[in-house]
């Protein structure tokens, strides 16, 4: 009945001790055991709360029944190639959902607002106020229309952008202008002003932010130039595509959460590109407290006879 917990992320958010006290406050019956406490009892070992375990980790656990990942991206963990083939949950929580719409809502109104511009003009000391389009004039295209990217969607068409979204299969959502597959690419970049990726990285979307879909987003918006929003994972994106796209003036910007190499390396030109804006993969952080909890919540159930939900279609990818 023991839960193995690894987690190896660089942010603060993943520091073991409160993912442990909290599943051990949540689930007092069973024994919280880290890597080296579970290897010497692995039989015991029915579930794993997991953020970028070190692969074959999971495989010598030979009773292992669920396993949970920590975050809502499973690329990391779908490339070990020993995961053992039992459900794999994913998160879908509203808490990780809303701070990922503060992070898409805050990034599409800074190019909105100009912000750069202003802060530009600060540090001179210069008064000038250009005009400032209606939320109204500005299309936003949001790439991937699941948990997280239709609450972004929804929240910014009540504020009142023209917002559009694109999925695998199709959708419809009031409000937002809905496409689907391989046909729908084109028509939904040729109305996108500001462009938000939030799929998931898998065989087809690797790379899926390169020059040729830079070139196919909308050239005639009152922003004057396209930009761009990744907050779903590097592996989307091309960077020397970017790089080459915000100098030959396709792209106007680029905000990038996530990298081909994380920690993003000091020597990248990403870090100093004056229209790019780097975050440090923290747009939407799994916190303890409501991650831990909806996974306990979910072993309870699972015990109880219970359907698990939010299981990952391998298949898919996500
Ligand atoms: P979901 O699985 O709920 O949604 C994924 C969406 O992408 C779905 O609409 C799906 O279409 C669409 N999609 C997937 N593949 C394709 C494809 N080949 N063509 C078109 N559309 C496709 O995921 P979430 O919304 O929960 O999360 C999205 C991603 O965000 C995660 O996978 C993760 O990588 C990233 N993320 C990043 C975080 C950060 O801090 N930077 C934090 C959390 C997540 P359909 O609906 O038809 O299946
Ligand atoms: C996630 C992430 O996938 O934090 O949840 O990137």
């Amino acid at each position: 009945m023991s839960l193995l917990l690894e987690i190896n992320g660089s942010g603060d958010n993943w520091g073991i001790a409160p993912w442990r006290d909290r599943f051990a406050s949540r689930l007092p019956r069973h024994p919280i055991l880290l890597p080296d406490e579970a290897l010497a009892t692995p039989a015991q070992v029915r579930y794993a709360a997991v953020w970028k375990p070190r692969p074959g980790l999971l495989a010598s656990l030979p009773n292992l029944e669920v396993i949970f990942n920590l975050g809502a991206g499973v690329d990391a963990l779908l490339k070990d190639e020993t995961l053992p083939n039992v459900p794999l949950v994913r998160v879908v929580n509203a808490d990780l959902t809303k701070r990922m719409t503060e992070y898409v809502v805050m990034h599409v109104l800074l190019y909105h607002r100009q912000h750069r511009r202003f802060v530009a003009q600060q540090a001179k000391r210069i008064w000038d106020a250009p005009e400032q389009p209606a939320a109204g004039d500005v299309r936003v295209g949001i790439l991937g229309l699941g948990e997280l990217g239709r609450d972004s969607a929804e929240v910014l068409q009540r504020i009142g952008f023209q917002v559009a979204g694109w999925s695998r299969s199709p959708k419809s959502m009031p409000g937002v202008t809905c496409f689907h597959g391989a046909d729908g690419l084109a028509p939904f970049l040729a109305r996108t002003d500001i462009l938000v990726a939030l799929v998931p990285l898998t065989p087809e979307t690797r790379g899926i932010l390169r020059m040729s879909l830079f070139k196919s987003l909308a050239r005639d918006g009152v922003l004057g130039k396209p930009f761009i929003i990744n907050a779903g994972r590097g592996g989307l994106q091309v960077e020397a595509d970017i790089l080459s796209a915000l100098d030959d003036g396709t792209l106007g910007g680029a905000t990038l959460d996530v990298f081909e190499t994380e920690p993003l390396p000091t020597e990248s030109p990403l870090w100093a590109h004056p229209l790019v804006t780097v975050t440090p993969h923290n747009a939407a952080d799994s916190s303890p407290s409501a991650i831990a909890d909806d996974v306990a919540t979910q072993i309870l159930a699972f015990e109880a006879g219970k359907t698990l939900k939010n299981v990952v279609d391998r298949t898919k990818g996500y």
